[in-house]
């Protein structure tokens, strides 16, 4: 008979290559040792360190699944999931910071990108020594993209960018801008540009106030009659196809990720219930205690083997976008589920900076509403099985 155990179920650590463990390691211990002793005061004081981007590009973290000619590592998938899990377990800002700049930057510049943008935009990117940001959501277009207003209108040798984009991460930080903008010389079709910081009429002003995920910036774009030339269009896409081929990517990681916070805050409710003794024992001996604890285990173990499978299947190019927003919908509401038991089982401490388990509880509100709010993904996953669309 096997040894159960309690942190690893289902034994996910065998299921993983030696490759795929490497990887994990060093992210588990850049995290450990380097992301969480500032954690806490970055939340409270609201400050981005940009050297993470640094830190992260020379350990490998960024951009771990593109090929080593531009600087990445070619791993699987499967590892990019791993090293998410890892950076969330600490935050969840610091997780978007790192996903932002793989999936949503790197890859779009990666798969669509000109030779030439890829040579000069990935190795700095990669490296961390450039920041990335992706501007696809505007003031009146969230759930729904194709609703945008940017528009670039062609030029003698180029185009002019006019909009505004809202809610982006990293942006006011950013070296390098990806903006999805409807392009009237294309027919209307949405293509993607590659942007600089310092191009006339492009600013990326700070989003101020938010009670979660304070540890990542978050900006607008503004794009006043930002002129370009015609190397700064991604010539290989066209069409919302784009913009969600990144999406599947960072949601995919996001899977993984929030199950990284919720293992924080699971972890951290045991540990609490054995310590803590009210009517004379444990926390932990108390029926509905261990209730809480093993639907947390459950959902957690189970979330982490469908986040595996779906990883598996992208190493191996069987991946279909409704599998993501399968793992991402039901692991980034189970976590924020886990987050606020785990929350409630602190009592009183559970509301301080230092048991962490609000901050992990108010991050994953953001966690679950952005790449898809966790409703989008259940009309994503009705509309496969009906073949009816209930968005409009
Ligand atoms: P729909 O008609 O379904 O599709 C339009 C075209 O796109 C193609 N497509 C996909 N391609 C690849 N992967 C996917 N997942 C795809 N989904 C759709 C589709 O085949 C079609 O192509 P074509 O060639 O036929 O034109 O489009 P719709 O307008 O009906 O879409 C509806 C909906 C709700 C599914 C979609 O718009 C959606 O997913 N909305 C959510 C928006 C969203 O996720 N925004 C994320 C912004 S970025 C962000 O939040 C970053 S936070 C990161 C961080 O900090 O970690
Ligand atoms: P809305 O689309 O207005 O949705 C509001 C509510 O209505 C939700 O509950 C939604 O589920 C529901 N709803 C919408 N449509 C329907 C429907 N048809 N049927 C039923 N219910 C519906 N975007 C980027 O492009 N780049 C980034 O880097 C980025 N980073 C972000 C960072 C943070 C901290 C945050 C908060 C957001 C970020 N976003 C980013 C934006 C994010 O993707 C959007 O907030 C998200 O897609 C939801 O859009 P919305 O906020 O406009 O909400």
């Amino acid at each position: 008979k096997s040894q159960f155990q309690w942190d690893d179920p289902f034994l996910l650590e065998d299921q993983l290559t030696e490759d795929e463990r490497m990887i994990r390691d060093t992210a588990r211990a850049y995290a450990e040792e380097r992301l969480q002793p500032r954690v806490i005061e970055a939340y409270r004081e609201e400050k981005t360190d940009p050297a993470i981007f640094r830190e992260m590009g020379e350990l490998g973290l960024l951009g771990v699944t593109v090929s080593d000619t531009y600087g990445g590592v070619g791993a699987s998938y499967v590892a990019y999931g791993l090293v998410a899990r890892e950076v969330e377990r600490v935050d969840s800002g610091y997780r978007s910071m790192m996903s932002v700049q793989s999936s949503l930057v790197i890859y779009p510049i990666f798969a669509y990108g000109s030779e030439e943008q890829k040579q000069k935009y990935l190795p700095k990117l990669i490296s961390g020594e450039w920041i990335g940001c992706f501007g696809l959501t505007e003031p009146d277009a969230g759930s729904d993209p194709a609703g945008m207003k940017t528009r670039a209108i062609k030029t003698e040798d180029g185009y002019r960018l006019i909009g505004s984009k809202m809610w982006i991460s990293n942006a006011p930080l950013a070296d390098v801008f990806v903006v999805w903008a409807k392009s009237e010389a294309h027919g209307n079709a949405i293509r993607g540009f590659v942007l600089e910081k310092g191009m006339k009429g492009l600013s990326a002003p700070k989003i101020a106030g938010k009670l979660s995920l304070r540890a990542s910036i978050t900006g607008e774009i503004v794009l006043d009659n930002v002129e370009v030339g015609e190397e700064a269009l991604l010539p290989d896409v066209e069409g919302l196809k784009g913009p969600f081929g990144c999406l599947n990517r960072a949601r995919y990681g996001i899977s993984w990720g929030a199950l990284g916070a919720a293992e924080f805050c699971w972890h951290a409710a045991r540990q609490y219930g054995l310590d803590r003794k009210q009517f004379n024992r444990p926390l932990a001996q108390t029926q509905l205690f261990q209730k809480k604890l093993a639907d947390m285990q459950t959902e957690i173990a189970l979330g982490l083997q469908g986040s595996l499978r779906v990883g598996r299947l992208m190493d191996e190019g069987r991946m279909a976008p409704e599998m993501i927003s399968l793992v991402k919908r039901n692991n980034c509401g189970k976590a924020l589920d886990i987050a606020r038991m785990a929350r409630d089982m602190h009592g009183g401490n559970g509301i301080s900076e230092e048991y962490q388990v609000m901050r992990h509880m108010l991050n994953l509100e953001t966690v679950n509403t952005y790449e898809g709010t966790h409703d989008v993904h259940a009309l994503i996953l009705g509309r496969a099985q009906t073949g009816l669309q209930a968005f409009f």
